[in-house]
């Protein structure tokens, strides 16, 4: 289950092509969710007033939380597993605050998957694509046990 030392190194080298444009890749990243999974919207109460891809894209709100996203991933990804104490206090709030089933992280896991692929098509091969799904199904498992703890059954 755990990712290899050339895994780990795959998954760190693409994200330092995403870090310098972190709210162009969140932004996309949310503005997809949302127009793939439109119940997802409906989990934002600062966002569900959006209603089309221009206003979406005007939103410099959205904007911001597609930051914070990807912020707190980067972190968590930089840990290379060992993420117990980034990942609990968000574990923390998807569960009892935000009640964000699992299958809403998978989704948004692919798309950042996609999102990426789409941005940096000669950086992230075949081999880099299936690193950084590896590190996103640790991370989601790991979500997943805590999210039990906290007695959310995701
Ligand atoms: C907030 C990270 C997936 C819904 C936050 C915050 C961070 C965050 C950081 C702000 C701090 C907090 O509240 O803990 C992530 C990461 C995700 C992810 C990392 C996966 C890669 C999702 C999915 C959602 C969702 C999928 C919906 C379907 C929300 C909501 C808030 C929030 C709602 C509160 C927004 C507000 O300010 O009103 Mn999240 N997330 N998130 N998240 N997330």
């Amino acid at each position: 289950m755990g990712l290899s030392e050339q895994e780990w190194g795959q998954v760190l080298s693409i994200w330092t092509k995403v870090e310098p444009d972190l709210s162009a890749h969140g932004q996309e990243v949310i503005i997809r969710l949302f127009q793939l999974h439109p119940e997802t919207q409906e989990r934002f109460d600062k966002f569900k007033h959006l209603k089309t891809i221009d206003e979406m894209k005007g939103s410099e709100e959205l904007k911001k939380h597609g930051t914070t996203v990807l912020t707190a991933l980067g972190k968590i990804l930089k840990q290379k597993g060992n993420h117990e104490q980034e990942l609990k206090p968000l574990a923390e709030s998807h569960a009892t605050k935000h009640k964000i089933i699992v299958k809403h992280l998978e989704f948004i896991c692919e798309i950042i998957v996609k999102v990426i692929a789409d941005k940096h098509p000669s950086d992230f091969g075949a081999e880099s694509q299936a690193a950084m799904r590896k590190a996103l199904e640790l991370f989601r498992n790991d979500m997943a046990k805590k999210y039990k703890e906290f007695g959310f059954q995701g």
